[in-house]
C-alpha cells in the first residue's frame, strides 16, 4: 500500500513537470507564429535551400602562397563544406574570419601539411563579405567568401 502511494505521487509529479514544460514551449510558439525561433528556424530554411539534403562541397586549393580559388560565392543560410586541399610545399591552413551572429570563426585544421587536407563546414546567417586567410602567411594569403 505504502509503497504503490509513493509511486503514484512521483508518477504525478512527473505529469505535472512535463504539463507545464509542454505549456512553455506552446506558449512560446504562439508569440512567433513566423516560427522565428532561432536554431529551428535556421534549420528549416537550411532543409528548404537544400533539396539534396546535403551539404555542397567547395575544394579550395592551399598554395605558396594564395588560394584557388581566392573567392567562394554561397547562399544565406547554406552549409558548404570547404575542402582544403595542400597542393604546395608550406604548411598552411584556412582561417574564415566571422563577425556573424554565432560569433564564431571557421577554422580548417590549424596545420595542413603538404598533400594533406582538411575539411570543415562554413554557413552564414547574414549576408556580406566575409575574409579566409592562411594564418601562417598573412598578409598575402587571404581570401574572400561572398555571402548572398
Ligand atoms: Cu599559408
Amino acid at each position: 500500500m505504502h509503497r504503490s502511494s509513493t509511486k503514484w505521487i512521483a508518477l504525478l509529479s512527473a505529469t505535472v513537470l512535463a504539463a507545464m514544460t509542454v505549456a512553455c514551449g506552446g506558449g512560446d510558439e504562439a508569440d512567433e507564429p513566423s516560427g522565428g525561433g532561432g536554431a529551428a528556424a535556421t534549420t528549416t530554411q537550411a532543409a528548404a535551400t537544400e533539396p539534396d539534403g546535403e551539404a555542397r562541397e567547395v575544394e579550395l586549393i592551399l598554395k605558396d602562397n594564395f588560394f584557388e580559388p581566392a573567392e567562394i560565392r554561397m547562399k544565406v543560410g547554406e552549409t558548404v563544406t570547404i575542402e582544403a586541399k595542400n597542393e604546395g610545399v608550406a604548411i598552411h591552413n584556412v582561417h574564415v574570419l566571422s563577425a556573424d551572429t554565432e560569433g564564431t570563426d571557421f577554422r580548417s585544421d590549424p596545420l595542413i601539411n603538404p598533400g594533406d587536407e582538411s575539411t570543415f563546414d562554413v554557413k552564414f546567417s547574414t549576408a556580406g563579405t566575409y575574409v579566409f586567410q592562411c594564418d601562417l602567411h598573412l598578409p598575402g594569403m587571404v581570401g574572400e567568401i561572398i555571402v548572398e
